[in-house]
């Protein structure tokens, strides 16, 4: 490990630092008390001096799961959640984190060591050798690298404002391995650290565009709140749950706004989630997008007759980006601001006098929800011979509400889906899950990165395939000891463990895994807590267990594998059956 006092001691008197502690230090001047990361040439000795420097490093088996946990550090915090990897292969394993960060507007910096510019531009064959600031740009909201020890505070100081201003994302640190070992005057050092002023600037939206929204909102006959993760980001929960209950418009959470105002509020639709996309008449999206998760807002879904034909809804979109406005269909009045202010601007703006939505549009919802309301009991209320999804999730259900601190990691497909229609979440930001790619993979970085920055229990909901693809982590849960209670929905497969080898071959189909596997053996291997679960009653015992003791554990829950469908809700989005749809 490098060590400056040697450097100190041989220099002729003049205090120096270097590359390494010029790093720690421009992220503690910013607040930023933890990275997330894996160590190796050239970054060993910066975890190294990190931890010494009283930072938390949490290593990881693989960096794509440090960086799925930097980024929802950065999620549930407001401040870029950091990973470190080496160059090449550790930074290309990182950037799929950073791409999804990106992507669901999570801020987080990956923070990558480099071979030699020299060396590289000219293609010479360095160790790990690869031109890492050109492959991450188009991948990242903004990509910097730094070469000169008196330039990392600026450089920090940029990628922390790129992550977090504006709509948030993901962006690349480039550092080459020499920089880390530059040595500069330790007081100029000092002075060329910038501590970030107001990184995030509130947004106020002009008062022209407040009035329009409002004067759209008060029109309404059939008036819908959509409320995206973007709100859930903002931290604005008072001012969300304020304007819901003034306007009485009833409101439909995305997944991660889940438990913004609790999921049992009168005023949420989600039990009439399709009545009400399809009938209302105006519609205001509170930081959520019209991406596929919401059909693009047309077609079907939102009342068209058709999958091409616009729903004829009027829409006020509140959002930090005001190029997403008409990025699918016409939006009547964007409000372009972040979340805090154009809530409070239009809240201010209603006045005393606001007059509630319609009776008979509320009567409507209603009915529609408590029809549902009972059919989704009844189900969950039976108990069949073999557990399936819902008997499983009837025992989750419980344990969230009774542990409502607690924050809920999800997914996979019929996992996710069951678990997101199934489960109530009664705080803000306590669900997190495959967001906006639906991708697999988040489940135990997320449950790290989540442990780590809050303090609070995680619960991980994991279909087996899902958990494959981070499973190694529970290492890493083990190795911190974490409250973290990760139970595995086994049905032997990805979506089910049915399919054959139509050939009657050796191999099995390409969706089936091992029959019967015990999950529950990995987490003993590493010192934590695992259970076998067969029945509903099994799962909840260890479940409530894993609650009280705050162990590391893992309940490996055998599901019917003949439950659930073929890539859970999204089914007509898999090509062979999308094209028999058309047909
Ligand atoms: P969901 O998947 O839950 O519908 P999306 O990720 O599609 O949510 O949308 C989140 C939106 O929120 C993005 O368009 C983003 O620009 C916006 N956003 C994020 N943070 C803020 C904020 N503080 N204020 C306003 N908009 C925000
Ligand atoms: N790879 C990545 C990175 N993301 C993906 N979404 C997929 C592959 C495709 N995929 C899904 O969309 S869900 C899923 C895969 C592989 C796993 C479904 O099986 P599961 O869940 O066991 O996790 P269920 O509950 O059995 O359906």
């Amino acid at each position: 490990m490098t060590n400056i006092s040697e450097v100190n001691n041989i220099s002729s008197g003049v205090e120096l630092t270097d590359g390494f502690h010029l790093v720690v230090d421009a992220l503690k001047l910013n607040d930023i008390d933890t990275i997330f990361g894996l160590p190796g040439i050239p970054i060993t000795d910066l975890t190294r001096m990190a931890q010494a420097e009283g930072m938390r490093v949490i290593s990881f088996r693989h960096e794509q799961n440090a960086g799925n946990a930097a980024a929802i550090a950065g999620f549930l915090t407001q401040k870029p959640g950091i990973c470190l990897t080496v160059s090449a292969p550790g930074f290309l394993n990182g950037l799929t984190a950073l791409a999804n960060a990106t992507t669901n507007c999570f801020p987080m910096i990956l923070i990558s060591g480099s071979s030699e510019r020299e060396i590289v531009d000219l293609q010479q064959g360095d160790y790990e050798e690869m031109d890492q600031l050109a492959i991450a740009k188009p991948l990242c909201k903004a990509a910097f690298r730094v070469l000169h020890a008196e330039d990392i505070g600026v450089g920090v100081a940029r990628a922390i404002r790129a992550a977090v201003s504006g709509r948030p994302g993901g962006v690349y640190l480039d550092l080459p391995a020499r920089l880390f070992s530059q040595t500069m005057d330790a007081a100029a050092g000092k002075a060329s650290l910038i501590k970030v002023i107001d990184a995030a600037p509130r947004q106020i939206p002009a008062k022209d565009a407040v009035d329009r929204a409002l004067g759209i909102l008060k029109a309404a006959k059939k008036p819908l709140i959509l409320l995206g993760k973007g709100a859930a980001y903002a931290q604005a929960d008072a001012e969300i749950t304020a304007l819901i209950e003034k306007s009485g418009i009833p409101y439909l959470p995305m997944s991660m706004a889940k438990g913004v105002l609790p999921d049992t509020h009168d005023l949420s639709a989600a039990a009439a989630r399709s009545y009400v996309l399809a009938e209302a008449d105006t519609v205001l999206l509170i930081g959520a997008r019209l991406n596929w998760l919401l059909s693009h807002g047309k077609g079907k879904t939102w009342g068209g007759k058709d999958s091409k034909e616009w729903g004829k809804k009027k829409f006020i979109q509140i959002d930090i980006a005001a190029t997403e406005m008409d990025s699918n269909v016409a939006i009547d009045a964007p409000l372009v601001g972040d979340v805090y202010s154009c809530v409070q601007a239009l809240l201010s703006g209603m006045g005393a006098g606001w007059s509630k939505p319609p009776a008979d549009w509320m009567n409507a919802i209603e009915e529609r929800k408590t029809k549902n309301l009972s059919k989704m009991l009844e189900t969950l209320s039976q108990n069949p011979p073999v557990m399936n999804f819902h008997s499983a999730l009837a025992v989750v259900r419980d344990i969230v509400e009774a542990n409502p601190d607690a924050i809920l990691v999800n997914e996979g497909a019929n996992a996710l889906d069951f678990t997101r229609s199934i489960v109530n979440m009664f705080k803000p930001r306590k669900r997190l899950d495959v967001g906006t790619w639906g991708v697999m993979g988040i489940g135990m970085g997320f449950c790290v990165g989540a442990a780590v920055v809050t303090g609070k229990p995680v619960i991980a909901i994991e279909g087996d395939s899902a958990f494959g693809f981070s499973g190694m982590e529970v290492e890493t849960i083990c190795r911190y000891n974490l409250p973290v209670c990760i139970v595995i929905f086994n049905n032997n497969g990805v979506y089910r463990g049915t399919d054959v080898n139509p050939t009657g071959g050796p191999d099995v189909a390409p969706t089936v895994f091992v029959k019967g596997s015990r999950y529950d053996k990995m987490m003993e291997a590493f010192g934590g807590v695992g259970y076998n679960a067969t029945t509903p009653a099994e799962l909840r015992k260890a479940m409530e267990e894993s609650i009280r003791s705050g162990k590391p554990t893992l309940i490996n829950a055998v599901i019917d594998e003949t439950a659930g469908t073929e890539s859970g809700r999204i089914t007509s989005l898999n090509p062979a059956t999308a094209a028999i749809k058309k047909n």
